[in-house]
């Protein structure tokens, strides 16, 4: 069976407990029950990891095509903006990344208008809430 892994970077793991103006009132849990039904229906097995911590993601990123792994949909949060270790991981990663955001990073402060992830991912979705994922795991299991 094909596989897909979803990372969800820094205090995502915080959705719909706080700043809920911003991100809205959906869980993390909730989104990855809805990633798995959708992956469940395309026959795709599907797994998900948090982390507040930048070290830990280059490990999955590292480790994804060894563990069978065939696509990443991730959501670097913070570190799209910072981390240059994870654009390096998912450079070397030798499978397909797409990366998502909850937010139009566009559209906010300036500073998230730069991803270091982008020109290392095959796409970005960004502005469609909790939809950008699931748009996101499309576009991955198209990738596979
Ligand atoms: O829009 C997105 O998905 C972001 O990746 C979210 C990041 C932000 O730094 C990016 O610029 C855009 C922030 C994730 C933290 O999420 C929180 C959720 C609830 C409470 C606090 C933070």
């Amino acid at each position: 069976m094909k596989k897909i892994l979803v990372i969800h970077g820094p205090n995502l793991n915080l959705l719909g407990k706080r700043e809920i103006n911003i991100y809205g009132e959906v869980t993390i849990d909730e989104i990855n029950k809805k990633l798995i039904k959708l992956a469940k229906s395309k026959n795709v097995e599907l797994e998900t990891f948090q982390s507040n911590h930048e070290g830990e993601i280059v490990d999955r990123i590292g480790g994804a095509k060894k563990a069978d792994f065939g696509a990443i949909v991730i959501n670097p949060a913070a570190y799209t903006h910072t981390s240059v270790a994870i654009r390096d991981a998912i450079s070397a990663s030798d499978i397909p990344v797409v990366e998502v955001h909850l937010s139009n990073i566009y559209a906010r402060e300036e500073f998230r208008h730069t991803s270091l992830i982008a020109p290392v991912a095959k796409g970005q979705i960004s502005g469609f809430g909790k939809q950008s994922y699931l748009l996101g795991l499309e576009a991955a299991i198209e990738l596979l």
